[in-house]
């Protein structure tokens, strides 16, 4: 591991386990995207130190307008540790983070493996099931502002995510759905499947050449988080979210006073 690799993997853990936020633009700024994603490696690898386990993969970038805002022409993809998982109708603990923001989101279940050694396999033949989701993003830097390899270094923003009850993928038509994001009864986003990558299965396919450019498999029994249908929302403390994906049905969180729970 370069030194740069291991100062920033150190400066991400820390500036997420302190909640201070690192000051940018940083010398990440412009480092190649395979410098990021060993950043990255070497964020998760603190966390798994600390006995976290891995869960899953999730996307960013998935719609045209967010990949144009930022000028890029491809997917971004993070790691989900077991600690992020956020039960159905639980509790956001927010006083761990900086500046939370929360986006609807469509996840799959793996049942078979994806990615390094599963190469050519059909995506969609490896799901076990699907569900509406919500993901809670934070940056750890600034404002919430940063280059591309920056985000990519942090993991793409990681921060939570809650799933709701999972369906099997058979007979469910997801090019089109519509997706509501209400925070305390108040409509906040609204979108449609087809803004992840035109059709969730298509972020599916992604995760699977992604994690196979890294080396990764995506394992039986992890969350594939396909990328957000809108916008994303600030997370306000105490607020109640609630996410419905139509046809696929809701999944439901509340964020914990700043004081925590
Ligand atoms: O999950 C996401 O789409 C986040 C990707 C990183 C960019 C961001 O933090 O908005
Ligand atoms: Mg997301």
């Amino acid at each position: 591991m370069s030194e740069l690799v291991a100062r920033w993997a150190r400066a991400l853990d820390e500036a997420a386990t302190s909640c201070a936020a690192v000051a940018g633009p940083t010398e990440l700024a412009s480092v190649s995207l395979a410098e990021a994603y060993a950043v990255q490696r070497a964020v998760v690898r603190r966390r798994l130190d600390r006995g976290a386990s891995l869960v899953g993969f999730k996307l960013g970038f998935t719609s045209i307008a967010k990949m144009r805002q930022m000028g890029v022409h491809d997917v971004i993809h993070g790691q989900l540790t077991e600690d992020m998982r956020i039960a159905e109708g639980g509790t956001v603990d927010i006083s761990a983070l900086l500046h939370p923001r929360i986006e609807p989101e469509v996840a799959f279940l793996l049942g078979a493996p994806l990615g390094a050694g599963a190469e050519g396999v059909d995506p969609l033949a490896a799901v076990a099931g699907v569900a509406p989701a919500v993901e809670v993003i934070d940056s750890r830097y600034a404002g919430f502002s940063f280059t591309l390899p920056e985000v990519v270094a942090d993991n793409a923003s990681s921060a939570g995510f809650a799933v709701g009850a999972w369906q099997p993928v058979q007979g469910v038509d997801l090019d089109n759905l519509g997706v509501l994001l209400e925070v305390d009864g108040r409509l906040a986003q609204t979108g449609s499947t087809a803004a992840i990558l035109g059709h969730p299965v298509r972020s599916l396919a992604a995760a699977s050449r992604l994690a196979a450019v890294s080396g990764m498999t995506l394992q039986p029994g992890w969350v594939i988080l396909a990328g957000a249908a809108t916008a994303a929302v600030p997370l306000p403390p105490g607020a109640h979210v609630r996410v419905c994906v139509t046809g696929l049905g809701t999944v439901e969180v509340t964020a914990s006073p700043q004081a925590g729970v």
